[in-house]
């Protein structure tokens, strides 16, 4: 398989990350409506289900119904992660928009690796592979205990999911895990406090996107 280059000239790649319910779907939709007011042009996509494919293997790994192993659960997510990079993510920075992704492959280190326990090392190679090496610029890690994530999620109508409705003490692995991630990696990962309202999160946020999208 070819891949094209990793990230090259000045793009403009935010990823968005953080557990159950921390808002990040709130803070992706509030930035880009945010930006659009600029004028400037967004696109914003998540993980899983940001691509045609996406969204059929979103279905298959959150159905409460399916019993995976985790090596399939990770398969599934990375699947979708390459068809999202190919399909959605690389053309859109090539055409020259900011984009904005609800989850990449930090989840996949925190959930399959923190959470599962599944070999990190091997998950960054992964990673590397679907990807074709590429890295966000920015990445925001909404920081939220989860207990107060998984209360905001809970008090939707929607039905559970099978990873949602996991394990409390799995949760609280992921959640040790991104802020481990952030740790390692500072000048990427910036954490913010997403106990704070909505605006307070957003007020944060805007004043990192702002250095990015001031580049790209
Ligand atoms: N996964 C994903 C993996 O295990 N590995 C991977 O590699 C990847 C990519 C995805 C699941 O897949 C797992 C992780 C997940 O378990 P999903 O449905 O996309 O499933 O799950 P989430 O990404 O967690 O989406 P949620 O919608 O549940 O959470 P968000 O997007 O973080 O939160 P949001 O913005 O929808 O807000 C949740 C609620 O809180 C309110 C909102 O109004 C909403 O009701 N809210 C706030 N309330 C108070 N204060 C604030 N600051 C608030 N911000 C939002």
């Amino acid at each position: 398989m070819t891949h094209s280059p990793p990230n090259s000239g000045s793009t403009c790649f935010i990823t968005i990350e953080g557990g159950e319910g921390a808002g990040k779907t709130t803070l992706a939709q509030a930035l880009a409506e945010r930006l659009r007011a600029q004028g400037r042009s967004v696109r914003l996509t998540r993980e899983p289900g940001g691509s045609a494919l996406g969204q059929a293997l979103r279905t298959l790994v959150l159905d409460p119904q399916l019993q995976l192993t985790d090596w399939s659960e990770t398969c599934l997510f990375l699947a979708d992660r390459g068809a999202n990079v190919e399909g959605v993510i690389r053309p859109a920075l090539a055409a020259g928009e900011i984009v904005f992704c609800d989850r990449y492959l930090d989840s996949t280190l925190a959930y399959q690796g923190y959470g599962r326990g599944l070999d990190l090392g091997l998950l960054r190679r992964l990673n590397e592979a679907v990807t074709g090496g590429l890295l966000p610029e920015l990445t925001l890690l909404l920081d939220l205990p989860p207990e107060l994530g998984l209360a905001r999620t809970r008090a939707r109508s929607d039905p559970g999911d099978r990873i949602g409705d996991a394990a409390f003490a799995f949760h609280q692995r992921v959640n040790a895990g991104f802020r481990a991630l952030a740790e390692a990696e500072p000048s990427r990962i910036r954490v913010i406090d997403a106990t704070q309202s909505a605006q307070d999160v957003l007020r944060d946020a805007w004043l990192l996107v702002e250095r990015c999208t001031a580049r790209a």
